[in-house]
């Protein structure tokens, strides 16, 4: 069975988009820990927010087919270094989350996954439903 563990900033939506991918098997707790439910792997903003917790992100992708780095397109900023994903040995897939929300600026949260090594690159919204179903076929 292929997991996907999920990476991005505090409310980017990790836990919405894995609150669809799992249709609605996932409920998500405000906890401080890496979080297992099925398929999936949910960690805490904080570990990206603070470098001092890579070492989590990359000792916890170990269990992972896939990386998704989640950058919430409402934001102006990101907090992915340049070239993040290659800190890990996994297949890294970058989405563009709240890609429905007023406000979104989806070409600059990609140029933020890509600059972040992002090589595939999907917008996706929990509300419009774009990009759950291609999140779902990389399970496969
Ligand atoms: N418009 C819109 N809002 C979204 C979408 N996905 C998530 N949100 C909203 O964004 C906020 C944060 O979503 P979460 O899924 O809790 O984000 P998270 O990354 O799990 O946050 P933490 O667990 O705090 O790190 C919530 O208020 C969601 O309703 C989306 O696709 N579109
Ligand atoms: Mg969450």
């Amino acid at each position: 069975m292929k997991k996907m563990m999920f990476v991005g900033e505090t409310r980017s939506g990790k836990s919405s988009l894995i609150k669809a991918l799992s249709f609605g098997d996932y409920v998500p707790r405000r906890a401080m820990a890496v979080e297992y439910c099925g398929q999936f792997i949910n960690t805490p903003g904080e570990f990206l927010e603070n470098s001092r917790f890579y070492h989590a992100l990359i000792t916890s992708s170990a269990d992972c087919h896939v990386l998704v780095m989640v950058q919430d397109a409402t934001r102006r900023s990101s907090l992915f270094p340049p070239l993040f994903a290659c800190m890990f040995n996994r297949k890294v897939v970058g989405v563009v989350s709240k890609s429905d929300a007023a406000g979104a600026d989806c070409d600059l949260a990609a140029r933020f996954l890509h600059s972040a090594g992002a090589k595939d690159i999907i917008r996706a919204s929990v509300v419009s439903g774009e990009g759950v179903d291609m999140l779902r076929a990389l399970l496969n």
